[in-house]
């Protein structure tokens, strides 16, 4: 018998890229735990990556390519790949060709992708979704520094005395680096100041929130521009020295926001709050400004970035400790493939179409006869292309661009329309069933290579699993396609660390320290050296020991060295809504799912904390509308429509909704918020406005609720609203219709028809209009139960839920309970999960509050929420705030 195997790697969620030490037991049972000697996280791990064990098992696994939705060879299916890029490429050219791939791609699976298209196909259509994620601020920072560089490390966070937080849910979306900001407070007191249109769970733990209209961020630090320029808290020095474009940019900010009323004007705040944000920016020499998807997905994400980026440049808090700009990164690979130029608009190895003699330099280091020599289609151009013909073939690697591109139903008609499209993914997803040819790739556990955090910091992603089924790393598909379509010597890599050496070596090719991004001293690393590559900061120029920060000495990868100033103007907010569409739909994620849901979707766990997609609303648009609580709304914009239950809540603004962005319809009916949102793009970046929306919403009548609670994997079609969570021991579904509650039983029952009748159990209460059915399996357990009722009228189901995780055979007293559809025994509710790594609901956390816990330590003493990783210690608290308010109200 082989002895357990500890190996580590990374995590394959949020850019914070905590390091994970998975535990391979002989039996094959895997464990994860947090690596302690990891400099992101030091061995904590939130409430997804604690449960990255519960991701592994095969169920909805691709394991073999598929070719027209048939089980194929490899052999077979690369070489129609091959065949059918190479015949569109010859017919139409390389422009009609086109690869969308993904943040979530290793290093080495990116390298590959974007050398064969920039390189062998000769075209730079290539793009990623970065595109809807870091384009913004890859251009800020370029416009700035003259290259996209992220100057900090995550050690600013807690070397700061104030740190803004703009349009980042840090708490939810980088909780490890959240929780190492919140223990710095605790030790150092550093403030913290929440620029949001909600009161997000991070908001909920600030000195400040500035819950702005959204929209209109640059207004309110071109305010801090010339606010900083009044209090004569500008470094000259550093403006006169390092800098140009001072003068305009004041100008215009001092047009645009000559008062700090005018600004509270704008931005709808508070001025008292604006200004005690201003002076403690003014007088905190150790601020540091740290921004997200508030700032990025916005139709002027770049100016955004850049207003910001001026009151740096102004105070010269760049680059030194516990003090700059910081953009954290979403994915855990978006950095790298910044690295490895996987926007269309970049080259390779931060070089870009902007440098005349970049494209040749990368073309002889390639030995690339056809580089491409101009910018290819960013992501929403390149669909549009692919709606209208112009791109004939397209490769999508790692990414679901059915539910995650803004105007999704355009995106889903562009897939169908297209001649030739190819998937890589490793489960089927909304975007798999527009595949031509279906790819089964190697997933989290193994596949092998690198990527690099928000800190710039490259770390290993070890397997520790074999390769299941025929599924086979990114890198491997490509370079075998590439090899078919003529171009083997390029491609012939011996594995993760070959690519790697080459990436190393593009990077400090003909490099005389013009680019930053420089890991020339990584290039000759043996196989061994990359097997255990600790992680590491960049650059790691050859023979120059490392600067982890960038930045700090005032020297910009600019011409002439010196950093712009970028003169910005608030243009309007938001995009505006009007009489049709009255309200703004913001969305974004939650705390504990990832994107489209492929994975932490069918984790029990992560789904009991928000089982359903929600709709969040104001009180008074919420009353307004007519809709309270469990509701179902209806939410319309130009581009779509969308249903969800509606949750009221007062961290909304009037006139705003948020619905989160993870919904696919493999997990709801219709609940995506791509489906809504609008193809609008930011000029410089191309990124696209994710986060507004207008919409009108109203009430959905609903007369019936169904649920049903099965072991079986299923899509239902012909209800009005459907959504699903992964349960212990199978999925439950909530259903509702319009229809009188006797034909919504009929509809309901069709689910459950495929059951054999002796198998089941049926009770129906013509009077009351309701149903119940159960059905077991062989061993003779709960297989299936499905409650049909008027609405309102649902029995609990916490017991049925309890039957359907257990391995045990039904008892006689459960049998004879089940028809009666109540329990045997009473079983109370613990309420909606808040704590998912001890189960704790939220009726057992009142309960404790109410027997006398009034702190969150007390809280973790009897009930042990919030005492592992920490990601809901914030909604406990906003829950013990409430109880001090009722107590004091
Ligand atoms: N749990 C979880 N964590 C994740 C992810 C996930 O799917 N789930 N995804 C990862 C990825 S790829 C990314 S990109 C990051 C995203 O991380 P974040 O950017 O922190 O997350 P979001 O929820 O998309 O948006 C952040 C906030 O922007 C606010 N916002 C909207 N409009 C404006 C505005 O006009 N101005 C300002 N100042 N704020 C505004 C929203 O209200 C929202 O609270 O998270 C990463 N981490
Ligand atoms: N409305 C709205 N839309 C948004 C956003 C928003 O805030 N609001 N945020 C945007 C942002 S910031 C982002 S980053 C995107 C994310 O959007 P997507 O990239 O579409 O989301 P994911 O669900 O992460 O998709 C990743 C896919 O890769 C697959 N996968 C996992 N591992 C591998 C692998 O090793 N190889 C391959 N080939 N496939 C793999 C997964 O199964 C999944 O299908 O969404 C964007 N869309
Ligand atoms: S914060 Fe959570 S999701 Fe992000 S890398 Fe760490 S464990 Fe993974
Ligand atoms: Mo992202």
């Amino acid at each position: 018998m082989t002895d357990a195997r500890e190996v580590r790697t990374a995590c394959p969620y949020c850019g914070v890229g905590c390091g994970v030490q998975a535990r391979v037991a002989a039996d094959g049972e895997v464990s994860v735990r947090g690596d302690p000697a990891n400099p992101a996280n030091f061995g904590k791990l939130c409430s997804k990556g604690s449960a990255l064990g519960e991701t592994l098992g095969l169920d909805g696994r691709l394991l073999h390519p598929e070719i027209a939705g048939r089980r194929a060879g490899w052999d077979d299916a690369l070489d129609l790949v091959a065949r059918r890029f190479s015949e569109t490429i010859a017919q139409h050219g390389p422009d009609s060709v086109a690869f969308y791939v993904s943040g979530q791609l290793l290093t080495e699976d990116y390298y590959v992708a974007n050398k064969l298209m920039k390189g062998f196909v000769g075209s730079a259509n290539i793009d990623t979704n970065s595109r809807l994620c870091m384009a913004s601020s890859v251009a800020g920072h370029k416009r700035a520094f003259g290259e996209d560089i992220v100057p900090g490390t995550y050690e600013d966070f807690e070397e700061a005395d104030l740190v803004v937080l703009v349009g980042s849910n840090t708490a939810w979306c980088h909780p490890i680096l959240y929780q190492r900001l919140l223990a710095a407070r605790a030790a150092r007191g550093t403030r913290i100041v929440v620029v949001d249109p909600r009161r997000t769970a991070t908001a909920a733990e600030c000195d400040l929130h500035l819950q702005l209209k959204p929209g209109t961020d640059v207004l309110l630090f071109s305010g801090l521009l010339a606010h900083l320029a009044r209090s004569s808290a500008v470094d000259q020095a550093y403006v006169a020295t390092h800098t140009i474009g001072f003068d305009a940019a004041l100008s215009l900010a001092a047009a645009d926001a000559p008062s700090v009323r005018r600004v509270a004007e704008t931005c709808d705040l508070n001025p008292a709050d604006i200004a005690a944000f201003y002076d403690w920016f003014t007088s905190t020499e150790r601020t540091v400004t740290v921004y997200s998807q508030g700032v990025n997905q916005s139709a002027h994400g770049t100016d955004k970035v850049n207003a910001i980026l001026n009151c740096h440049l102004a105070t010269g808090r760049i680059g030194k400790p516990g003090m700059g700009p910081f953009s954290v990164t979403g994915q855990p690979n978006a950095m790298g493939g910044r690295e490895v130029g996987g926007l269309a608009n970049q080259l390779a190895a931060h070089m870009g179409f902007e440098d005349p003699s970049a494209p040749d330099r990368v073309g002889r280091f390639w030995g690339a006869p056809q580089i491409a020599r101009r910018a290819g289609l960013k992501a929403v151009d390149m669909f549009e292309a692919v709606a209208d013909g112009r791109v004939k073939a397209l490769w999508v690697m790692g990414t679901n661009p059915a539910v995650s591109m803004p105007d999704a139903t355009r995106v889903r008609a562009a897939l169908k329309a297209c001649d030739f499209v190819v998937v890589t993914d490793v489960t089927h997803t909304d975007t798999t069933r527009f595949a031509d040819v279906l790819l089964p790739a190697a997933a989290w556990g193994e596949k092998d290579g690198t990527v690099t955090n928000s800190e710039r910091r490259i770390s290993r992603q070890r397997p520790f699993m074999p390769l299941p089924g025929e599924a086979r790393p990114d890198w491997w598909i490509v370079t075998e396609v590439a090899r078919r379509m003529g171009f083997a010597a390029a491609f012939d890599y011996a594995g993760p660390a070959a690519i790697f050496r080459e990436h190393a070596a593009l990077s400090a090719f003909e490099n005389d320290g013009a680019r930053l991004f420089d890991i020339g001293g990584l290039a000759d690393i043996s196989y061994d050296q990359y097997e255990a590559l600790s992680p590491v900061h960049w650059p790691q120029r050859r023979g120059v020991p490392t600067n982890e920060r960038l930045l700090g000495d005032g020297r910009f990868p600019t011409a002439d060295g010196r950093a712009r100033f970028v003169a910005v103007r608030q243009e309007g907010a938001a995009l505006p809504v009007d009489t049709t569409y009255p309200l703004a739909l913001n969305s974004g994620r939650l705390r504990d799912q990832w994107h489209t849901m492929t994975r932490t979707g069918r984790v029990a766990r992560l789904m009991a904390n928000a089982p359903e997609p929600a709709l969040e609303l104001n009180p008074a648009d919420a009353a307004a509308l007519d809709l309270a609580d469990d509701d179902l709304a209806r939410i319309d914009s130009r581009y779509g429509s969308g249903r969800a239950k509606v949750r009221v809540s007062d961290g909304q603004r009037r006139g705003e909704a948020f619905l989160p962005m993870h919904w696919s319809g493999r997990f709801a009916a219709n609940a995506a918020a791509g489906a809504l949102s609008a193809p609008v793009t930011d000029p410089f970046s191309g990124q696209p406005e994710l986060k507004h929306v207008p919409v009108r919403i109203f009430r959905e009548p609903v007369e019936w609720v169904g649920v049903l609670m099965t072991r079986r994997d299923l899509r239902p079609t012909g209800f009005v609203h459907w959504s699903r969570a992964a349960v212990d021991g199978g999925w439950v579904y909530e259903l509702a219709g319009a229809e009188p509650p006797e034909q919504g039983i009929l509809l309901a029952r069709r689910l459950i028809d495929v059951v054999p009748a002796d198998q089941r159990l049926e009770y129906t209460d013509r009077r009351t209009s309701t149903f119940r059915a159960a059905a077991t399996d062989p061993q003779g357990r709960l297989a299936e139960a499905l409650l049909v009722a008027p609405r309102g009228m649902l029995p609990e189901r916490d017991w049925l839920l309890s039957l359907l995780a257990s391995s045990e055979p039904l008892t006689p007293l459960d049998r004879r309970a089940l028809l009666s559809g109540r329990a045997p025994v009473p079983m109370p509710s613990v309420g909606r999960i808040v704590c998912s790594c001890f189960n704790v609901g939220a009726n057992q956390l009142a309960g404790a509050i109410a027997g006398g816990c009034a702190t969150l330590a007390d809280i973790g003493k009897t009930t042990k929420a919030g005492t592992n990783c920490g990601s809901c210690r914030s909604e406990i608290k906003a829950m013990l705030d409430d109880s001090e308010l009722r107590l004091v109200g």
